[in-house]
């Protein structure tokens, strides 16, 4: 593309924000921050780690002797539930309204020394259900009109503890990110009777440029509008508004591809990759959202190496967001990645 040759902006259709991309700029030296690289070799078990099982929580519950996949609700949980419904409003200036929800710890393994992508498929579909499980009980109460799953891996992204893990924070409200793009989907179903998400994984996989890989039921791309260096998405091939909705194939797939990515993810830099991932999926309020189609969000903040993370901050904080490595050299990065995870490389 021979804008590629060129500072652009690109539009993110998603949530209808603009992005710069300064192709030009990856060769500029770099004598700030490093990371240290992250050490792998953790112990299956740690005394001291407030996940693993049998061991003490903060306020002293104690984690029971899970096997597979275990969620309990935070200890210093963000939202609360049984909030009284409280609003201010002074003029058009001071506005607030109190907020109802509930916070949810999922811990994906018993084992303290395994990510996400050194667990198999089978362990992975496991944390799926559980998923699916909190998706369904949590959307299903009365005040609760969306459910946000995510995971912050690595000290980087704020990760408080190596121990594989992931949160859930459901609220009376859609969150500010996720509305944007539901609006953003629903105008597009009513501008073009077709769903958003179904004609872009449509127009990736034909293009290729953006697909990092495949399986039956998901593509993996770096999005066109990509703002991390190595954003990527998993979006499933046919439309699917929740996770709920996946058919059991559907979960295979969707596990195989998650562990997938997370071992590509490891060997560009041959480090247990930070990111924070979240899925996007229809609200639980209740109405028909035929406009959602169920995604995966990776954002990971690593740029050049293990050690030299894209920081997003003057411009990015105060014009737009801006991006250097275009997302189509991304892609073919992530692309030439092995998917046998380094650890387990033959010497
Ligand atoms: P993060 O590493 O993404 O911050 O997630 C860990 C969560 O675990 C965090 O939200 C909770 C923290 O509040 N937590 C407990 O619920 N109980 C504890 O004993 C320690 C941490
Ligand atoms: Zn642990």
């Amino acid at each position: 593309m021979l804008i590629n040759q060129f500072p652009h902006r690109r539009l993110n259709p998603l949530t209808g924000q603009w992005l710069l991309v300064s192709p030009h700029r990856t060769r500029r030296p770099w004598l700030g921050m490093v990371e240290q690289p992250v050490d792998f070799r953790l112990q299956p078990y740690d005394p001291r780690c407030y996940l693993c099982p049998g061991n003490a929580r903060a306020g002293g519950v104690l984690n029971p002797q899970y096997r597979d996949v275990f969620v309990f609700t935070n200890d210093f949980a963000s939202l609360l539930a049984g909030v009284p419904e409280l609003r201010l409003q002074e003029g058009d200036l001071l506005q607030a309204a109190s907020e109802q929800g509930i916070c949810r710890v999922v811990c994906f393994s018993p084992r303290h020394d395994l990510t996400l992508s050194l667990m198999s498929t089978t362990e992975i579909q496991k944390v799926i259900e559980a998923w699916i499980e909190e998706y369904q009980s949590l959307g299903g109460l009365e005040y609760i009109r969306h459910v946000q799953i995510f995971e912050n891996r690595g000290e980087m992204m704020g990760c408080s503890n190596p121990h594989p893990h992931g949160q859930i924070w459901a609220q009376a409200t859609i969150p500010e990110l996720p509305a944007q793009e539901q609006m953003q989907q629903r105008r597009y179903l009513e501008q073009h009777s077709s769903c958003l998400l179904c004609d872009y994984a449509e127009l990736e996989l034909a293009r290729g440029e953006r697909v990092v890989f495949e399986n039956n039921s998901f593509v993996c791309l770096v999005p066109f509008w990509a703002v991390w260096p190595f954003e990527t998405m998993l979006l499933p091939k046919t439309h699917v508004t929740a996770i709920n909705q996946l058919d059991v194939i559907q979960r295979e797939d969707l596990a195989d591809a998650m562990r997938r990515l997370g071992i590509r993810y490891d060997n560009l830099f041959r480090t247990s990759f930070p990111y924070s991932m979240g899925i996007h999926q229809s609200p639980t309020d209740g109405d028909p959202h035929p406009e959602w189609h169920l995604h995966l969000h990776y954002l990971p903040p690593l740029l050049r190496s293990a050690s030299i993370r894209k920081f997003m901050v003057g411009y990015e904080l105060l014009a737009m967001p801006q991006r250097d490595i275009t997302p189509e050299q991304s892609a073919e990065r992530l692309r030439e990645c092995s998917e046998t995870h380094y650890l387990d490389e033959k010497p």
